[in-house]
């Protein structure tokens, strides 16, 4: 999974700063991925305003991450962060099939955010390594 989402990762973003968000229900697997780029220690973590937030830097990109769901009322807050957002990445964890349509709604609700109507948006279906375990017939 390192190595696939490295090089998309160098294909979506080239060498220009950039400012990206990676949101995804809690568990979709955003923390391991941003260890398995090797970018080392996570720089912050804000608990306080109601949900974690992780901010680390990569190369030329500064990540902000953190899990949707549950919690509409923090909403109103999301535009702190999509206010000069460059690009999303939307992780989902391929294998939570009771999950996969409230992913859905909470996509739809961030690229509905008049903030994100620019942005490059990258939605990365993960923990493709299990899916052939899940599927039965
Ligand atoms: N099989 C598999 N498990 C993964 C993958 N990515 C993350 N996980 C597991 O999913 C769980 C949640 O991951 P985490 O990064 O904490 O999710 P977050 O809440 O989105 O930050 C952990 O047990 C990870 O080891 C993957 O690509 N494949
Ligand atoms: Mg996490």
């Amino acid at each position: 999974m390192g190595q696939a989402f490295r090089k998309l990762f160098d294909t979506f973003f080239g060498n220009t700063e950039m400012r990206v968000v990676m949101l995804g229900l809690d568990a979709a697997g955003k923390t391991t991925i941003l260890y398995k780029l090797h970018i080392g220690e996570v720089l912050s973590t804000v608990p306080t305003i109601g949900f974690n937030v992780e901010k680390v830097q990569y190369k030329n990109v500064m990540f902000t991450v953190w899990d949707v769901g549950g919690q509409e009322k923090l909403r109103p807050l999301w535009r702190h962060y999509f206010n000069n957002t460059d690009g999303l990445i939307y992780v989902v964890d391929s294998l939570d099939r009771e999950r996969i349509g409230r992913a859905k709604e909470e996509f739809q609700a961030i690229i509905s955010d008049p903030f994100m109507l620019n942005s490059v948006i990258l939605v990365f279906a993960n923990k493709q390594d299990m899916v052939c375990h899940s599927i039965s017939f």
